[in-house]
This record gives structure tokens, sequence and C-alpha cells, in this order.
């Protein structure tokens, strides 16, 4: 029996569907089975509809978990944003009985209640905490010898840190040790933790500025010569990725790093091919990474 919901958000699905693929085949390769959340809506975004009416945001998240306790699952997220307003609405709600009375009301209207039994997971602290990295190592087939730029993203720590987790008390590793997993190393570069400039709505009210930031991102991970960056985020998936040849256009410059969600790392570290896991689809050519894969 699943104990998981797959959760997509937007991005996915509609530019990089095989951030979904490599999720769904890394974790039958793990034996997890997910359940698909049919009905579910944009989280909604953090950055954007939080900040213009909280109680409409919380309203629109609870009801995407609504849709998962009725199948008895917990939300698992593939993306930060949606782990953030997903996580953070749930909790609130579950701490403060008035604010979830407020939005079931809103919800009962369309046939749907928030109930509060259920937990929201990103695939990242879920692959660390409860599968372990012993597990992960034990099913990689294909070591990857690869220097990985890995790209946390602001809204993986973010709800953590709410949260009180450990995962982010002091020196922050988690999700290198998962990268270092798949045979991979894990490169430092300078301001690692760094926004990759897309978030809060940035990128469509004020593309060029966010470019800026991400050209400083790109600039730090090529001095670091990675062979690519790994993001858990498509949100900052697409900004690394398609935002890379708006950086290359408008600021002529001429980069060219690989981008790839964390599922696609692992699935190619699986034994799957980079076709079955969508990783020729992107925007920056990923041609000269598959190669020294094959290779
Ligand atoms: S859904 Fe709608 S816009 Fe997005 S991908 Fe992640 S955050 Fe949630
Ligand atoms: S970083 Fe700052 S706000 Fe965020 S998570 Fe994804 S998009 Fe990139
Ligand atoms: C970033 C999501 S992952 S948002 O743009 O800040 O809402």
């Amino acid at each position: 029996m699943s104990e998981l919901s797959l959760f997509l958000g937007c991005v996915a699905p509609n530019r990089y569907p095989g951030i979904e693929a490599a999720t769904k085949k890394t974790f039958s390769k793990l034996a997890i089975e997910l359940d698909d959340l049919l009905g579910a809506s944009c989280c909604p975004a953090p950055g954007v509809f939080r900040s213009f009416d909280e109680e409409t945001w919380l309203t629109l998240a609870s009801r995407n978990i609504a849709l998962s306790e009725k199948l008895d699952d917990d939300v698992l997220t593939i993306c930060n944003g949606c782990y953030s307003t997903l996580k953070e609405a749930g909790d609130t709600l579950k701490k403060d009985p008035k604010l979830k009375e407020t939005v079931n009301r809103n919800l009962i209207e369309i046939g749907h209640e928030f109930k509060g039994n259920h937990d929201v997971r990103h695939v990242i602290e879920y692959l660390y905490q409860d599968i372990g990295i012993e597990r992960i190592k034990e099913m990689i087939s294909k070591p990857l010898d690869l220097k990985v730029a890995v790209h946390y993203g602001c809204h993986l720590i973010r709800p953590l840190k709410e949260d009180g987790s450990e995962l982010v008390n002091g020196n922050i590793s988690f999700f290198d040790e998962l990268v270092q997993a798949t045979g991979a190393t894990s490169v430092d570069y300078e301001d690692k933790m760094l926004c990759c400039g897309a978030g809060g709505g940035a990128r469509t009210a004020i593309l060029e500025a966010t470019l800026k930031m991400t050209e400083k991102k790109l600039h730090n991970m090529a001095d670091a010569q990675v062979d690519c960056i790994v993001n858990a985020c498509p949100f900052c998936h697409l900004q690394f990725d398609s935002g890379q040849q708006d950086v290359n256009s408008r600021f002529r410059k001429n980069y060219s790093i690989p981008v790839l969600h964390y599922t696609q790392l692992l699935g190619l570290a699986m034994g799957y091919s980079a076709d079955e896991l969508g990783i020729g689809m992107n925007t920056t050519s990923t041609a000269d990474l598959i190669k020294k894969i094959k290779d």
C-alpha cells in the first residue's frame, strides 16, 4: 500500500516532465509506491500567493493536502516552493484550530475538509531521513564520476528551519551527502546557499535582475569546474537551465553547465538511461554530460 502521494506542482509537468519520470523510476527501484494526486492545483507558489492573501493561500494549499489525506497518504513534493507552501500551510493549520476552522469553512463549500492528520515531505529530506544514505548506496549500479555543484535553494532550507529540523542545525550537508551517495563529488563553491534568483515571482516580474543573481552563481560554479548543477526544485532548474541561455544572450557570456534535478542524477546512478529520465529535454545542452557518463 502506498503511503505517499506525488504532488507535481506546475513547473515539472509543464516544462520538465523528465523530473516526474525520474521520481517515479527511482522510487519504483526503491520499492516505494507513489499515488498520483488527481485534481491537485498549483500549491500555490509561496513567494507569490502567500504575499497577496494568506487565507486564499491557506485554503488552496489545504485543499491539495486534503486530496492526499483522502488517500491516507503523506504528500511528497519534488519542488522547494511546493514544499514550502504545503508544509508551512499544513503545520500552521495544525497549530491554529481557529484558522483551521476558517479554512475548512471555505473548503466545505467545495466538498473538502482539511483534517491535519498527515505530513508533507520533500523528496530530498524523505530520501535522507526515511530511506537513508546506506540503502541508496546499495541501489547504485552505475557510480557517477562527476563533479557536482549542489544548489539547495531557499525553500528547501526555510521550512526545515521553521520546523526546528536538525538537518539545518549548523553545517548543512544532507543534500551533498545524497549527491555523494551516487558516486559523484559535491564540490564547494562560493555563495553556495545563495538564491538562484528566480523566487518570489521575481523571474516573471524582473527577469533581468534575477539573471544577474543567476549569473553570479553560474560564475562561481564554473570557477569550481563542475560537470553539472544538481537542484531539488523545478523552478531553480528552470532558472539555471533556461535562464542560463538568457544570461548568455543578455550578458554575452558562454556558460554551458548542464542542469539535473536530484532524482535525475539518482536515476542515472541507478542505471536508467538519460532518455528515460528526460535529461535531453533541457534548454542548456546535456549532450557532453551524457557522453561523459557513457564513456
Ligand atoms: S506549483 Fe504552481 S507554481 Fe509551482 S512548481 Fe513548485 S511552486 Fe508549487
Ligand atoms: S532559490 Fe531562492 S527562492 Fe527558490 S527554491 Fe527554487 S527558486 Fe531558486
Ligand atoms: C520559489 C517559489 S521555488 S516562489 O516563486 O518563491 O513562490
